[in-house]
């Protein structure tokens, strides 16, 4: 028997206890594109308590849409370890690898999910919490309240660290460079987003994925924007890469 009320129940209450239980991270990450996504597994992997934050109902950012939505995606050699560590295929054109976009957003999710990570769809990181100079949460509220712009205090996750993987606008470091001044770059501001060069972009995005305020650190796009970095097209090996570069700063840091 379908009694629509034990339906009810079951969605609220494994949701409630879920986010109870998200409540103090050790690692929160603001987007769930593809840097965010490999960073999840990661850091999951490594038995950290993981809450991935995404505005939109589905998570894989700027990734679904391959090239102008031609549903193709390419990556370089040096990214084909993380490739294959997700099952994702790819075929070699020339001296880079193609992939299914769609196959390669599912495969992000579901070795991020597999891992443990925890990912809350439909939620938006609108502030951050800073105790002593420190970043040592994230402020989040329903994308809904953002979106019809109802006045409604939003609520508080606490974490080890955070990371800024909200792609071009990075909305985070933009948010403590607002309010909390100084960023670690090399004007203490953001340096923004140069024109596409894809070759440069990708060899700086890793470069780029580092802590740039204590408690938080920027990866993927973010991190070339931040740095003043130019874009580079739908090649997304730097993202991968960038995703697993920043897991490995944050577990030195917190470990
Ligand atoms: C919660 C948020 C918030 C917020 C944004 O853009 P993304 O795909 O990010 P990356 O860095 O993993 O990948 C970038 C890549 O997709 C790309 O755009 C490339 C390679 N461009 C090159 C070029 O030349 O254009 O994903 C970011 C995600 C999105 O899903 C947003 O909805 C989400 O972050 N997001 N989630 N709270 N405040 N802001």
């Amino acid at each position: 028997m379908i009694e629509e009320i034990e339906i009810t129940k079951a969605i609220i209450k494994t949701s409630v206890d879920e986010l109870m239980d998200s409540l103090q991270a050790d690692v929160v990450i603001g987007g769930g594109g593809p840097s965010g996504l490999v960073a999840g597994k990661y850091l999951a992997q490594a038995g950290k308590k993981v809450v991935l934050f995404e505005r939109k109902l589905s998570v894989g950012g700027g990734m679904w849409g391959g090239g102008m939505m031609f549903p193709k995606i390419v990556v370089q050699k040096e990214a084909l370890g993380i490739m294959d560590e997700f099952s994702i295929k790819y075929e070699k054109k020339g001296s880079s690898y193609v992939s299914s976009s769609i196959e390669a957003v599912s495969k992000l999710i579901s070795g991020c999910c597999d891992a443990g990570c925890r990912i809350f769809n439909c939620i938006s990181i609108e502030d951050v919490m800073i105790r002593e100079n420190c970043v040592c949460g994230v402020v989040i509220n329903w994308s809904t309240v953002e979106i019809s712009g109802l006045h409604v205090d939003p609520v508080t996750v606490s974490a080890k660290a955070v990371i800024d993987a909200t792609g071009h606008p990075l909305e985070i470091c933009k948010i403590v460079e607002r309010k909390a001044g100084k960023l670690d770059t090399s004007t203490g501001k953001i340096l923004g987003e140069r024109s596409m060069w894809a070759e440069k972009a990708e060899s700086m995005v890793v470069g780029n994925t580092r802590q740039i305020f204590p408690g938080l650190y920027v990866s993927g796009m973010a991190a070339n924007a931040a740095f003043g970095a130019p874009r580079m097209g739908p090649i997304f090996g730097g993202m991968l890469l960038s995703g697993k570069e920043v897991s490995k700063k944050v577990l030195e840091a917190i470990d």
